[in-house]
């Protein structure tokens, strides 16, 4: 047989060191240049930086499974660090009967109601910021919102919240090597995982939320009742990280780009689509891993069977291939189409939910602040599979 790696495009980047994860960018293009499919060496793994490329492999979920993890840890060589999730770690056909009991949960039908809570908490929210304003746009906004009104609409309990956002560091930091940011993330991992599994019984479920509603499903003979509970858990590993990090983004964007907020508060129809473009400039969700099923061609180069690929959705997102002027954020461009929230089989399933929160987060916004300013430098929160801020200290210039 012909020897393939003779020919592949190799590169020496560690995607998951400080050095990277403090600014991507640079990286982002080198490894997009570099080639359509790439091998890092340090970790023995393929990845792929370019639109055309990241979207073919996302959709065809046969080559490229999701049940031997979506992390860079092969769940068929060492074991899980938690239960597989039925949804996200799972391949048909397993993966089609949980994915419709979320899809129906979190149905536009089911969004419509979620929407008056959502919107008051937001103008409560942002009142109170507008009296206050100097806040921090992190802790004061997106966690504060975050935590809210997703875990509320679930229908969990009030007290012990606190317990998420530690958990969703482990989930996120998982998903890259056993490095510094794993271990930190892990320290305390016992409490913080019991405290999210006691959260995922039907006992301790709101009647009528959405938590409640898997359960459901069972009463139904969709699920199993360890299988809803398991499900309730994908709700609070997915559904508050993935948007602290997005609307913290989003604010950084505007206090970046004031004539970007302008036009925002000229034309609140914007707002849908300028939270798209925050996805795309500064996605919240980075990378991804696919396992091969079998040896397959890209772009001529070889690929063998059972291999990690590491997947560049935040690259894809600013591929000139792609996009005009990608390094530039415009709310008036179309983004669809960006990566952030996958596509195919697995697309994101509660990318309704994170919609609305941004809507009514910035429809609050833009009536009340005429513009943001920094005081102080935002300071990054590095994470293995997240990019967000830490701290992002702003003072608003109400209407
Ligand atoms: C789960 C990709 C990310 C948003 C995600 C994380 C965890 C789970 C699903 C999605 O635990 O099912």
């Amino acid at each position: 047989m012909m020897d393939t790696t003779a020919d592949r495009p190799v590169s020496a980047i560690d995607p998951f060191s400080h050095e990277f994860l403090r600014d991507p960018y640079p990286h982002h293009e080198a490894l997009r240049e570099a080639g359509p499919v790439v091998w890092l060496e340090q970790y023995g793994i393929w990845t792929m930086a370019r639109h055309q490329e990241v979207r073919d492999s996302l959709i065809d979920w046969q080559t490229y499974c999701s049940s031997a993890g979506v992390g860079l840890s092969d769940f068929r060589k060492e074991p899980p660090w938690r239960p597989p999730s039925i949804i996200l770690e799972a391949d048909p056909p397993l993966h089609t009967r949980t994915r419709a009991v979320l899809t129906r949960i979190l149905s536009p039908a089911a969004i419509r109601i979620l929407r008056d809570m959502f919107e008051r908490e937001a103008e409560l929210l942002v009142a109170r910021l507008v009296e206050q304003r100097e806040f921090d746009g992190v802790a004061d906004l997106a966690e504060a919102y975050s935590l809210k009104v997703f875990p509320d609409a679930v229908g969990i309990s009030e007290d012990g919240r606190e317990n998420l956002l530690p958990y969703g560091s482990m989930v996120f930091n998982s998903f890259g090597p056993r490095n510094d940011l794993f271990d930190r993330a892990t320290a305390n991992a016992g409490p913080v995982r019991d405290w999210i599994m006691s959260k995922c019984s039907r006992a301790a479920l709101a009647p009528g939320g959405l938590g409640m509603q898997i359960f459901e499903a069972v009463d139904s003979g969709e699920l199993s009742e360890p299988e809803a509970g398991m499900l309730v858990r994908s709700f609070l590993s997915a559904g508050i990280d993935t948007t602290v990090y997005g609307l913290g983004n989003a604010l950084y964007c505007f206090a970046r780009h004031p004539e970007q907020w302008s036009i925002l508060r000229e034309n609140p129809n914007l707002i849908r689509g300028a939270f798209e473009e925050v996805l795309r400039f500064e996605a919240p969700v980075q990378t991804f891993f696919r396992t091969t099923t079998k040896t397959v061609d890209v772009a001529g180069v070889r690929l063998g069977d059972g291999e990690k690929v590491l997947l560049f959705l935040a690259a894809a997102n600013r591929d000139p291939r792609r996009w005009d002027k990608p390094d530039v954020f415009d709310v008036r461009r179309r983004a669809t189409g960006h990566m952030t929230f996958g596509t195919g089989i697995h697309g994101c399933v509660g990318q309704a939910v994170a919609r609305l929160e941004s809507e009514a987060i910035f429809g609050a916004l833009t009536k009340r602040v005429a513009s943001f300013e920094l005081t102080g430098e935002p300071t990054p929160r590095l994470n293995n599979t997240l990019r967000g801020l830490d701290t992002l200290p702003l003072r608003i210039v109400p209407v």
